[in-house]
């Protein structure tokens, strides 16, 4: 090889090595590797004088031309990984630079590829099919995570944050946050007792006695109007709210005391009537 009539080998060009040479237009293309990791490629002609050169954005672009595993990902050439396949949509990442969904609608946005390196720091880790298009969930390295809204051919149209990401599980169909549930989950009883068992002992459940002493935590479900707490019980909520099936509701019930109503029927009706709450699911301890 040779440029200007000078010969060209390993000491020629500080910080680059040539490292595969192939046939190319009746000469040769040679491909050039730097010590920072880049690589260049010239085009010689058949005595190996050069011609012209130019840098490589995505060097895993030649190596179907060069016959080689540049990258050492065990492929020749463009590689596809599969990142989820929950829910209806797939997502995967290319080595062309981009992320696909359902394995060929490319993500861009302002025309170009977005794929694992275009967003220093974050990584699309779901998708699903949204208005004709998709949603695009991203995580960041922090813990943040945001959302894309795109057309149907990946284009991005409009993000938003995520400030909990439970809140898209049930949409990605995919337990994100590793919780063990996808998205809400109805509490459930912590222990498997009859309903007797967690009635106040008897004498307690009279006049505003109350069942503070004893029904210490309950917590509060959706499916429990004020109307029919109203009916047989006073209840105290404690501070602050929480989401249950993407409901607000009051975090806890702090005190329960039987109102007039309840405490004039005998201890065999109330034990039925709170019996009927918890078979509902109404109350839970
Ligand atoms: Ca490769
Ligand atoms: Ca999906």
């Amino acid at each position: 090889m040779s440029r200007d009539g000078v010969k060209t080998g390993p000491d020629s060009i500080p910080g680059w090595e040539a490292v595969q040479a192939e046939a190319f237009n009746g000469g040769f293309k040679v491909l050039w590797k730097n010590t920072d990791g880049s690589y260049g490629e010239w085009i010689t002609d058949a005595s190996g004088a050069y011609i012209s050169s130019a840098s490589l954005d995505n060097f895993v672009d030649v190596e179907t031309f060069y016959n080689v595993d540049l990258n050492g990902d065990g492929t020749i050439g463009h590689k596809t990984t599969s990142i989820e396949t929950a829910g209806s949509v797939t997502l995967a990442s290319s080595t062309r630079g981009v992320y696909l969904v359902n394995g060929s609608v490319e993500l861009t946005r302002d025309g170009a590829k977005a794929g694992p390196d275009s967003f220093p720091g974050w990584e699309a880790i779901h998708a699903e099919a949204f208005n004709g298009g998709f949603k695009v969930l991203w995580k960041n390295a922090n813990g943040d995570y945001g959302e894309w809204i795109t057309d149907a051919s990946g284009a991005y149209i409009s993000s938003t944050t995520i400030p909990d990401v439970i809140d898209v599980e049930a949409f990605y169909s995919y337990d994100i946050n590793g919780s063990g549930t996808v998205g809400y989950e109805l509490p459930k009883l912590a222990q498997q007792s009859s309903p007797a068992q967690k009635l106040a002992p008897e004498g307690e459940i009279s006049g505003e006695a109350g069942w503070a002493g004893t029904v210490d935590v309950l917590e509060f479900v959706p499916n429990v109007t004020a109307e029919i707490v109203d009916e047989f019980l006073s209840v105290v909520f404690g501070a602050g709210e929480t989401k249950i099936a993407g409901i607000s509701v009051p975090t806890k019930l702090v005190d329960v005391s039987s109102n007039s109503d309840l405490a004039n029927e005998t201890d065999a009706v109330t034990d039925l009537m709170i019996a009927n709450l918890l078979e509902e699911d109404s109350f839970l301890l």
